[in-house]
């Protein structure tokens, strides 16, 4: 195989001090956080399509990044296949073990379905002798259910049931594909599941198809011998104005409401969590609560941008509130998807590496520091104490235990007449902790 990349070698780790673009400054595979080496802690993924198909184009200009990869046609097989080397050499060079791909990210689709899948069968075939040679796996498979004009109305959602058909048949594909390659997930994310206007649309019937897509998912993946988890993937609107897995608890509700919440945890998006009004921390520990928290699509947005920009994270303050969430969940079944693009004046082959090098030295600086963190335990502490009149007073300990009740405590309220105020937040001394930790 030719080597594409020829002036990029495999990216060391040089520390802090290293004015080396093409190093690690904080990403160091090896070394042991809390116990165990931070690729473990880690689990990296390359998005395919970001990194292997998205040339930088959008609707005021064609792309200025080349994805032809050196081949004269686009969206031929030639040109997948070297979409596969080229990717296999990226992953090597930067040492990240998993990707993530859409059925469609890895062959062209042609007019008949047919046909897509002799192409799916093709290249699952040459992937999967990459992956033997390198040792690189796949994290999650999914199918792309939203460029397709036929998919304008939805997936599962849509109004008709021969979309519904052809979207089923692209699901059981892309889980055929995902199996065959071992992945350890399979993935939803509803793209156009969702709706522009109640005028056209009837929410619960559709609510009710998507639910039985995933079903029928579920019924045939186990059936045969798939045994890694489902995910829903929240976003709350783009393309669609309302989607219906719009953030981490409205996706647990659908998921419980239809039985799902065995099959299924979620993959939370930075930038989707944002778009939601929320921070990226809330999605992650509101699905961790749930025993939720499957894999992360690391990005971040801008919020200064009211859409989906898929930016390389580089916010360490994110980094760390995302990876105090991941290690007091105990860490994740899945990974860390690079579900982010370079900027569109960021074209060149060392531009791509320059995004997985932020993007993994973000995360590591914020491993080290979410550690410190814990380690440092002034939160944890302040938090535990914050709860404190729960174990501490009778009534307290009463009300935790369910053992009281209404008239108990208004009886208890009467006899008190005014109570304490409840204690400071305390929230600016916090916040000072932990620059105190990211910068001390
Ligand atoms: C879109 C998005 C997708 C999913 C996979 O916003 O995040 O790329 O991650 O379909
Ligand atoms: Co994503």
């Amino acid at each position: 195989m030719n080597e594409f990349f020829k002036t990029i070698s495999k990216i060391p780790y040089e520390g802090a001090k290293s004015k080396n673009p093409l190093a690690f400054h904080y990403y160091d595979a090896n070394r042991v956080i809390m116990g165990k080496p931070m690729k473990e802690h880690l689990p990296f993924a390359m998005a395919w399509w970001h990194n292997l198909c998205a040339s930088g184009a959008d609707m005021f200009g064609r792309g200025t990044a080349d994805k032809a990869f050196g081949v004269a046609e686009l969206n031929t097989m030639e040109h997948a296949k070297a979409k596969v080397d080229v990717g296999f050499e990226f992953m090597q060079k930067l040492g990240i073990e998993y990707f993530c791909f859409h059925d469609v990210d890895i062959v062209p689709e042609a007019d008949d379905i047919k046909e897509t899948n002799r192409r799916l069968d093709e290249i699952s075939d040459y992937i999967l002798e990459k992956m033997k040679k390198t040792g690189i796996k796949c994290l999650w498979g999914t199918a792309n259910m939203f460029s397709n004009p036929r998919f304008c109305n939805g997936a599962g959602s849509s109004n008709s049931a021969e979309v519904f058909a052809f979207a089923a048949a692209q699901v059981k594909k892309a889980i055929d594909i995902t199996l065959k390659l071992g992945g350890k997930a399979y993935l939803f994310w509803g793209g156009r599941e969702g709706y522009e206007t109640l005028l056209n649309t009837d929410v619960k019937f559709e609510q009710d198809n998507i639910a039985r897509l995933m079903k029928m998912a579920v019924k045939y993946a186990r059936s045969i011998g798939f045994t890694g988890d489902f995910y829903i993937e929240p976003k709350p609107k783009e393309p669609m104005k309302h989607q219906y897995d719009f953030d981490a608890a409205t996706a647990i509700g659908f998921l419980r409401q239809y039985g799902l919440d065995k099959d299924f945890k979620l993959n939370i998006e930075a930038n989707h969590a944002t778009l939601a009004g929320h921070t990226f921390e809330h999605d992650l520990r509101i699905s961790a609560i749930h025993g939720m928290l499957g894999s992360i699509d690391a990005n971040q947005g801008d919020l200064l941008l009211g859409w989906d920009t898929d930016e390389f994270p580089s916010n360490v303050y994110t980094a760390t509130a995302c990876m105090y969430e991941v290690l007091k969940a105990g860490g994740l079944t899945g990974g860390f998807n690079f579900d982010a693009k370079n900027r569109r004046p960021s074209y060149t082959a060392e531009d791509m590496f320059a995004g997985y090098i932020l993007g993994m030295d973000t995360f590591a600086l914020g491993l080290i520091k979410a550690a410190e963190l814990i380690q440092d335990g002034r939160i944890d502490d302040f938090i535990s104490k914050r709860y404190a009149s729960y174990r501490e007073t009778e009534i307290g300990r009463k009300i935790i235990a369910d053992e009281t009740d209404l008239e108990e405590l208004f009886a208890y309220a009467e006899n008190v007449g005014t109570p304490n105020l409840p204690g400071s937040g305390k929230q600016e001394y916090l916040q000072s902790v932990l620059n105190d930790v990211l910068f001390g």
